[in-house]
């Protein structure tokens, strides 16, 4: 500014000017689509506020030469077209629903029936009770390979899903309460998917010990009834969480070859990585895996958002929606020391994070729940749906938003004999990863190692 005050020189629009226009006709054409009036406004604006910059700087003596100068009115700056159109339509980014969704099956008929295939194995009574399935490496990669294109059909925040759905919380590898919530909404011999509508709001793999089946079962159902189920990320979709907290293992244990357990654990992290972060039931309630954020929480900053996305700190919204937690009688917003990340935050900030969002109330997992479910202010509910979490002795719940838009929530007691075989599962793995001879064995899904791990045992949930 101080150069272009001391030349005087207030048209000054050298070769090397990088919004120089290129050739003559291009000025005129540019020159030519104003009107004269419009021109000298723009002339006398950009004068005008070169001006006063100026006078600022040098003592107004340019101020001077500028504003009883016509001559240098005529000469003042003109913006020059930099090439590109600056379409500015808000009504378009305020109705903006992400890219279109798959809302049917594309499948072919055969490869449905390979898909319904893996899901009566995965639903048949002794994966129920308990078995591991050694899945074929081919029928992972199919079935990673096939979501992939539904899921990142899906935006960052969805939008349109509608009332008369079930809310699945934190399942954390338990196929038994998968199969139970299943079985609840069973009608005229078909499973529970074919008749109800689902939205899981993460954290489906690590600490119990059938994640893969769990998973596999989510993404089948995902290909056959794209519009019926919704899949949102929990932290434990990431990778550096999964990578620690059970799911790696249990896939390196169920494969011998390290190149094909490697193989499968990125496929699923692959899709894991293209996952929504939230999703509005009704246009009233906002549902993600921890609740809210307090970083620019408008439906438009998250319609500005882009998958896959790699990191859950990459940035404040992904972070905050993986890992917030309410807290009862805090007033604003803490550090969320439990989670070494993130935060807590109080009932004002939740009430401001909805009035931005345009929603009447909260959906979230991520906390094991004694009741199986949480109502926090009465706005704010938490749906933990694993029984017995952890060896704990929890309850499980799942919500229905019913037609009308009201909320119900189904408890599942937890069942002291199945929890007993389940440790009893635990206490055989145990023993098995004893022997020298199995080397692939080495780590237990689920229970001790975890405790040992960073964080200490709550940190995770
Ligand atoms: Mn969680």
């Amino acid at each position: 500014m101080g150069n272009f005050a001391s030349s005087n020189d207030f048209s000054s629009t050298s070769d090397s000017d990088m919004w120089a226009i290129s050739s003559e006709e291009e000025a005129e054409d540019y020159v030519s689509g104003l009107e004269t009036s419009e021109l000298r406004a723009v002339q006398r604006q950009a004068a005008g506020a070169t001006a006063t910059s100026v006078s600022q700087v040098d003592g107004g003596v340019a101020t001077q030469k500028l504003t009883t100068n016509d001559q240098t009115e005529q000469k003042g700056w003109v913006p020059k077209p930099c090439g590109f159109e600056a379409v500015v339509n808000d009504d378009e980014w305020e109705t903006w629903a992400g890219p279109q969704r798959i809302r049917e099956s594309k499948l072919e008929s055969y490869q449905k029936d390979k898909f319904r295939e893996i899901l009566d194995r995965i639903f048949h009574k002794d994966t129920i009770m308990g078995a591991k399935i050694i899945f074929e490496p081919q029928d992972i990669e199919h079935v990673t390979g096939a979501v992939l294109p539904y899921l990142e059909s899906e935006p960052v925040l969805i939008e349109d899903v509608p009332y008369d759905i079930v809310i699945v919380g934190d399942l954390h590898g338990q196929l038994y309460d998968l199969d139970r919530v299943f079985r609840l909404y069973a009608k005229d011999g078909k499973p529970g998917w074919e008749c109800m509508k689902f939205l899981f709001l993460g954290d489906y793999v690590d600490r119990g010990r059938q994640a893969l089946e769990v998973m596999m079962a989510l993404f089948c159902i995902k290909v056959l009834h794209p519009d019926r189920i919704f899949l949102l990320r929990g932290n434990h979709e990431f990778i550096d969480i999964n990578a620690n907290w059970g799911f790696g293992f249990d896939i390196r244990e169920r494969y011998d070859k390290l190149a094909t357990a490697c193989a499968i654990f990125h496929q699923f992290n692959e899709a894991f990585a293209n996952l929504s972060l939230a999703a509005i039931v009704g246009n009233s309630y906002f549902c993600s895996h921890s609740g809210i954020s307090l970083a620019g929480f408008t439906r438009r900053q998250l319609r500005g958002k882009y998958k896959p996305i790699m990191f859950s700190d990459g940035d404040a919204i992904t972070n905050d929606l993986m890992w917030a937690d309410p807290a009862q009688g805090l007033k604003g917003s803490t550090f969320n020391k439990e989670r070494e990340q993130s935060c807590f935050f109080g009932f004002d900030e939740l009430c401001l994070a909805m009035e931005r969002m345009e929603v009447i109330a909260v959906f979230r997992g991520h906390s094991m729940m004694q009741e199986g479910y949480g109502n926090t202010w009465n706005v704010c509910y938490t749906v933990f749906t694993a029984t017995g979490y952890d060896k704990g002795t929890n309850k499980g719940a799942i919500a229905h938003v019913d037609p009308t838009g009201k909320v119900h929530f189904t408890v599942l007691e937890i069942n002291p004999k199945r929890a007993a075989f389940e440790s009893k599962l635990r206490a055989v793995e145990y023993i098995s990863k004893e022997d020298p001879n199995v080397k692939t064995t080495r780590f237990d899904v689920g229970s001790g190692y975890i405790k040992g791990g960073r964080g200490g045992k709550d940190a995770v949930e």
